[in-house]
C-alpha cells in the first residue's frame, strides 16, 4: 500500500465523520494524519513492518491512529472506515466529491432536503431550493451545479498515473501465470489518456480458463461482473472496471490494434480498409475469407498501406492525413528531456533542499534544473519576497560551484496577481535565469479578465513561460475561462514559452492546447512542477501529453542544452 493510498482512506474518514457531524477535534486528527502520510518521504508501509521504528515519531499520528494504519497495511482494510462507510448512504459519496461542497455543505443537504445522490442535488439546484438554506446563497448554488459535472466524471473515471499503478500491478501478477504467453494492457490507458475509463487487457494464453481464473485471484479483485469462453469483466476494490480478452496468437496484434481504439480511430481504419476492398476487426485483415494480416500491428496497419501509428496519436484527429501526407511526426520521447523547469524546495512547499532535487534530477539523466519556488503572495506555504529570494540565489551560485554535470538555474514562480501585474518587481526578475509566471488567485474572474492579466504577464520582458495556462485540476476543477487562442498570440509575438505542466492532475496544457501551441510556432516547455524528488519522475506523464499532442522533441524547449535555451530566451 502506498502512502499516497493510505492518506486517502484517513481523508475518507475525516470526510464521513465531518458528514456525521462529529467532533472537530476529533475529523481534524484524521486530515492532519492524511497530511502527514501523504507528504512524508518514507514509505509507511516499510516503517510497518519495520520493527525498529513506530509511526509515532511523526507528528499528529498518536498510538491510535498509528494501530489503524498498522491494521490498514497488513490486511488491507480498515474496520473502522467499514463501519463509516455502512452508515453512510453510498451516494453521498459521490455528493462528497463535488468540489466546493463539502461533508459539512453535504450533511445540511441531506438533513434538510433529503439530497442523497448527484441527480438528487442537480435537481434541488434547478429548482433553486439550494439557495435557500442556511450558508448557501445563489453563488454556492452555481457553483455546485458546476461541480457536479466534475464529480460526476471524477465517479467514473480516474487519472492515468492511477490507472498505471493498477495496470503494472496486473501486468506482473499475470506473468507470474505459467499458462500466459503474452499479456498487454490496451484501450485509452495505452493511448495515454489523462483519465481512463476502464482497464483492458488482451492475453495470448495456452488456456484461457486458466488466464482468467489467475485474474480473477488477484487480491484486489471484489468481483466477476461477467465471464464467458474468451472474455471476462470484473471489478475491483476500488471500483474500477477490468476487461481480460484471450486472443489466438495469429490475431494478437489485430486485437491490439482494436482494443487499443480509439473508437473514432477504428472506424476512420474500417473505412479505410473498405475502400481498398478489405476488412478489418480484431481477428485480422481479410480480403475475403483470407486473413492477410493479424499477428502484429504493424503488419495489421501496413496491410491498409498506414504506418503504425503510435498509440498517443490514435484520436481520429490529423493522423490519417499526416501519414498520407508522409509527414507523420517523430514524437518526443523521455529521453529528448535535458531540463526541467519549474520545481519547488523546502524554500516553499517542496519536501527536499536545492542540492537534493538537483541531484536527483542528475541522476534521472537531466542537465539542467530550475528551482522556481513560490512568490510572497502565495503566502500560504510561505512564498519568497525580493529579500530571500535574492538570498536563496545567492545559495545556488553557491552549490552550482560546487556540482558537477547539473546546473540549477535561478528561477522563480511568480503569482500573477489578481488585480494584474506580477508578485516581483522587474529588478529581481531581471536577475533570475527563468522566470514562471502562474495564476493561482482570483481564478473565478470572468475569462477577459484572466486573459488580460495573463497576457500582460507575457508583455514583460522578464517572464520566460506561463506556468499551468489554463489551471485546470483533473477531476477536480475545471480550467479558468481563459482565451487560449489569444494567449497563444501574445506567447509568439513575445517570444515566450507555455508550460506543460506534467503533474499527472494537471497535464495543463492539454494535448489539445499543445497542438495548439505548435500551430501558432509556440515552444512548449514541459515541467514536472515537483514538490519532491520522486515529483520529478511525473515527466513521463507530461512527455505523454506532449505526444498526443503530436509534438516533436524539436516543439519541446526544454529537449535543447541550456546553452541553446539561452539563445531561444534571446540572453546569450
Ligand atoms: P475508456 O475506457 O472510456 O477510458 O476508453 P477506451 O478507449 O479504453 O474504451 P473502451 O474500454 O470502451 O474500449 C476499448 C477499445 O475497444 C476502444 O478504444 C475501441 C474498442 N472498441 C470498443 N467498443 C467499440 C465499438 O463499438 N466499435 C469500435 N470500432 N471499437 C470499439
Ligand atoms: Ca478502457
Ligand atoms: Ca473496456
Ligand atoms: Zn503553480
Amino acid at each position: 500500500m502506498t502512502n499516497h493510498e493510505i492518506s486517502a482512506v484517513f481523508e475518507q474518514i475525516a470526510d464521513l465523520l465531518e458528514f456525521q457531524g462529529a467532533n472537530p477535534f476529533r475529523v481534524r486528527a484524521y486530515r492532519n494524519a492524511a497530511r502527514t502520510i501523504h507528504d512524508l518521504p518514507e514509505s509507511v508501509a516499510e516503517i510497518v513492518a519495520d520493527p525498529e521504528q513506530s509511526l509515532e515519531q511523526y507528528e499528529g499520528i498518536g498510538k491510535d491512529l498509528a494501530e489503524k494504519i498498522g491494521t490498514l497495511v497488513e490486511t488491507g482494510s480498515l474496520p473502522f472506515l467499514e463501519e463509516l462507510l455502512a452508515e453512510a448512504p453510498e451516494s453521498v459519496l459521490a455528493i462528497l466529491r463535488v468540489p466546493g461542497l463539502g461533508p459539512k455543505k453535504a450533511a445540511a443537504l441531506y438533513r434538510e432536503l433529503n439530497v442523497a445522490t448527484l441527480d438528487q442535488l442537480r435537481d434541488a439546484c434547478r429548482e433553486h431550493k439550494v439557495r435557500d438554506l442556511k450558508g448557501f446563497g445563489e453563488k454556492t448554488e452555481e457553483a455546485i451545479l458546476k461541480g457536479i459535472d466534475v464529480a460526476d466524471e471524477a465517479n467514473r473515471r480516474i487519472l492515468w498515473i492511477e490507472a498505471d499503478g493498477f495496470v503494472q500491478d496486473i501486468l506482473a501478477h499475470m506473468k507470474r501465470c505459467p499458462k500466459v504467453e503474452i499479456i498487454s494492457a490496451a484501450g485509452s490507458y495505452r493511448r495515454g489518456k489523462e483519465t481512463v475509463g476502464d482497464l483492458d487487457f488482451l492475453v495470448v494464453a495456452a488456456d484461457a480458463d486458466a488466464a482468467m481464473d489467475h485474474l480473477a485471484s488477484h487480491e484486489k479483485v471484489d468481483s466477476i461482473i461477467a465471464r464467458g469462453k474468451t472474455k471476462m469483466s470484473l471489478r475491483l476494490r476500488s471500483g474500477l472496471q477490468v476487461d481480460l480478452r484471450a486472443v489466438a496468437g495469429e490475431s494478437f496484434g489485430a486485437a491490439m490494434q482494436y482494443f487499443t481504439g480509439s473508437k473514432d480511430h477504428n472506424v476512420a481504419l474500417r473505412g479505410r480498409a473498405k475502400a481498398r476492398g478489405l476488412k478489418i476487426n480484431e481477428y485480422g485483415v481479410f480480403r475475403g475469407e483470407k486473413s492477410i494480416a493479424g499477428r502484429t500491428e504493424e503488419e495489421v496497419y501496413a496491410a491498409l498501406g498506414l504506418p503504425c501509428f503510435p498509440p498517443e496519436l490514435r484520436e481520429a484527429r490529423r493522423e490519417f492525413e499526416w501519414a498520407d501526407d508522409g509527414r507523420l511526426p517523430e514524437l518526443v520521447e523521455l529521453s529528448d528531456m535535458r531540463g526541467d523547469l519549474h520545481m519547488h524546495s523546502v524554500w516553499t512547499d517542496g519536501t527536499a533542499t536545492i542540492e537534493e532535487m538537483a541531484v536527483a534530477a542528475k541522476r534521472r539523466g537531466l542537465k539542467y534544473v530550475a528551482v522556481t519556488d513560490h512568490s510572497k503572495r502565495v503566502s500560504m506555504v510561505g512564498g519568497l519576497d525580493a529579500k530571500k529570494l535574492r538570498r536563496q540565489w545567492a545559495q545556488i551560485d553557491l552549490l552550482n560551484r560546487r556540482l558537477r554535470g547539473i546546473i540549477v538555474l535561478k528561477g522563480v514562480e511568480v503569482d500573477i496577481l489578481e488585480r494584474g501585474g506580477l508578485d516581483l518587481p522587474d529588478d529581481v526578475l531581471a536577475e533570475a535565469d527563468w522566470v514562471v509566471a502562474s495564476v493561482h488567485y482570483g481564478q473565478q474572474q470572468p475569462g477577459e479578465r484572466i486573459t488580460r492579466r495573463v497576457i500582460e504577464a507575457m508583455e514583460n520582458p522578464h517572464v520566460s513561460a506561463i506556468g499551468h495556462p489554463t489551471g485546470r485540476m483533473l477531476l477536480q476543477r475545471k480550467p479558468y475561462e481563459i482565451d487560449l487562442e489569444a494567449v497563444m498570440k501574445a506567447a509568439r509575438d513575445n517570444g515566450k514559452f507555455m508550460e506543460l505542466n506534467a503533474h499527472p492532475v494537471r497535464l495543463d496544457l492539454d494535448d489539445v492546447g499543445c497542438a495548439m501551441a505548435k500551430g501558432y510556432g509556440v515552444r512548449v516547455v514541459i515541467s514536472t512542477d515537483a514538490h519532491s524528488p520522486e515529483g520529478l519522475g511525473m515527466m513521463r506523464c507530461g512527455v505523454q501529453q506532449a505526444r498526443r499532442g503530436g509534438l516533436t522533441a524539436n516543439d519541446v524547449a526544454n529537449t535543447r542544452t541550456w546553452a541553446q535555451m539561452k539563445r531561444l530566451l534571446g540572453r546569450s
